[in-house]
């Protein structure tokens, strides 16, 4: 769970993280096809070759060096001399060749986190000393490493000329307005000449923090379609220190009841059976906007149980914590099902909305090798808005009728999803890339690049994942990672109240 936006310097790593968003959505059983006896690949090198083509001359890049680059070539020289022992890499490989070009990365002592064969996308944790080796081979064609950029916190330049602040939007707000700079652009005015082309039939994907689920702007497209049509959340299960994923090892027998070795309580499964079952804390929150309490009710105490049938991947989550899941609604990814969980209840008598929406996702077969444990694991995620730059950016792009009005965003019509849809669907949030949250602040990067194996990531303070799910335990942790006050309305709260455009 990350917030990768704080501190404004993540953005540059997303690119990369994007492909990561496609695969988890389309491919999400890619590391388990990855998981068997690959085609050998040879480590050489391809031979140069010069295609002439209409009279160009093109010549693939075919050393280590080439495939990194001068600048990939430095971070791997900086990550040599400060002792770093793994680097992520992402790699730009033949289509059709992820799992070869997989299976010579873990014989080179990598972990494979992520493979996508349509596009030729791997992603993985490989030893510093094996990188050259690893870049080499012969079917992979660039290699990026993992990386902090820190941008600049963009803000208003020159003098404001305005002499008295605009009153606030609302309902009566026309669609060109002081907030959304769509005239400035010229998209008012090609709109009103092109009705049509309003981004009708166009699906984005948002890779961000996260879009708010239940944001009045966000339900509808301007031609009455469903916006938001999928979420998947990017961060890797293991390497990201991202707890919003629950690892799902911890196997019970429902009759429908049941107990769990160091969980208090006895539980209620929906039907008697075999489930894994986890719990999901609250506290992980601590460094972002829900400032550690989603269930918005004063603490950050809260655990709320996770129940997985990993046959039919459905999952159930105990958002009033009554310690059954028979009133829980069954939940589907939300790509697949639409579904949507909430913590907390709404109190009607006050603007802001005391509740936070939540999604569900699944991670099957993911191998466990960067805990030291031999196999794999099916994870469970739960999918939380960490703060309201995702909706912030969701509503430019697309957001329709804003505060109830006409105030749209660039494209009222247009959908957005990480991931192909089918026909008719659309918009999605992302959650920050594993690496992007690392890059958010400097105490939570030198946390997650320190907390690589699971008996370091017990002895932080942050949410301790573990390789057992029911030994993690929450501790005040992730606040020390906050380099900014969470403001509990803001916190992916669809509220009358809430500031728009949010703070960037
Ligand atoms: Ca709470
Ligand atoms: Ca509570
Ligand atoms: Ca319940
Ligand atoms: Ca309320």
């Amino acid at each position: 769970m990350k917030h990768p936006l704080h501190g404004r310097s993540a953005r540059v790593l997303l690119a990369g993280l994007a492909a990561a968003a496609l695969t988890t959505t389309s491919f999400g059983t890619a590391t388990a096809a990855v998981g068997g006896a690959g085609d050998p690949v040879a480590p050489v090198e391809k031979a140069p070759e010069a295609t002439v083509q209409t009279g160009e001359v093109k010549t693939p890049s075919t050393t280590a060096e080439d495939k990194l680059g001068q600048h990939d070539v430095e971070l791997l020289d900086k990550a040599r001399a400060a002792g770093t022992k793994r680097v992520t890499l992402i790699l730009a490989v033949d289509k059709g060749t992820t799992r070869s070009v997989a299976d010579a990365i873990r014989a080179q002592g990598g972990w494979v986190g992520m493979t996508n064969d349509k596009v030729g996308y791997v992603r993985a944790s490989v030893p510093v000393k094996a990188v050259t080796k690893v870049a080499a081979l012969s079917r992979v064609d660039a290699v990026d490493l993992d990386e902090k950029v820190a941008l600049p916190t963009p803000g208003p330049e020159g003098k404001a000329t305005r002499s008295a602040a605009a009153a606030g939007p609302g309902a009566g707000t026309s669609n060109d307005n002081p907030y959304m700079p769509t005239n400035e652009t010229g998209s008012v005015a090609f709109k009103k000449a092109n009705p049509r082309w309003d981004g009708r039939g166009v699906t984005i994907g948002i890779l961000d923090s996260g879009v708010d689920l239940d944001h009045p702007a966000l339900q509808k497209t301007s031609t009455g379609e469903k916006k938001i049509v999928d979420w998947v959340t990017a961060t890797d299960p293991i390497l990201d220190s991202d707890f919003t994923w629950r690892l799902m090892n911890t196997s019970v027998n429902a009759t429908p009841t049941f107990t769990v070795p160091n969980v208090a309580g006895t539980w209620t499964a929906p039907d008697s059976g075999s489930y894994r079952f986890s719990r999901f804390s609250e506290s992980i929150t601590a460094g972002s906007e829900p400032d550690g309490d989603v269930n918005r009710d004063g603490d950050t105490t809260d655990r709320f149980g996770v129940l997985y049938d990993k046959d039919t991947h459905d999952i159930w989550v105990d958002a009033n914590q009554d310690l059954t899941f028979s009133d829980d609604e069954l939940m589907r990814p939300y790509g697949e099902s639409g579904d949507v969980g909430h913590f907390g209840t709404d109190d009607p008598s006050t603007e802001v909305v005391e509740r936070m929406p939540f999604t569900v996702e699944y991670r099957e077969d993911v191998s466990l090798a960067p805990f030291g444990l031999p196999g794999t694991e099916d994870f469970v995620n739960i999918g939380l808005v960490e703060d309201a730059h995702g909706s912030h950016v969701a509503g430019i792009a697309a957001g329709h009728s804003l505060f109830g009005g006409k105030m749209d965003g660039q494209a009222p019509a247009r959908r957005s999803s990480p991931r192909v849809p089918a026909p008719g669907v659309a918009a999605a949030p992302t959650r920050p890339s594993p690496t992007a949250w690392s890059t958010s602040s400097p105490t939570a990067a030198s946390t997650s690049s320190t907390c690589r194996s699971a008996a370091c990531r017990r002895s932080t303070t942050r949410t301790t994942p573990g390789p057992s799910s029911t030994t993690g335990s929450s501790t005040s942790t992730a606040s020390s990672c906050s380099s900014r006050p969470a403001t509990a309305a803001r916190a992916s709260t669809p509220s009358a109240t809430r500031p728009w455009p949010p703070t960037s």
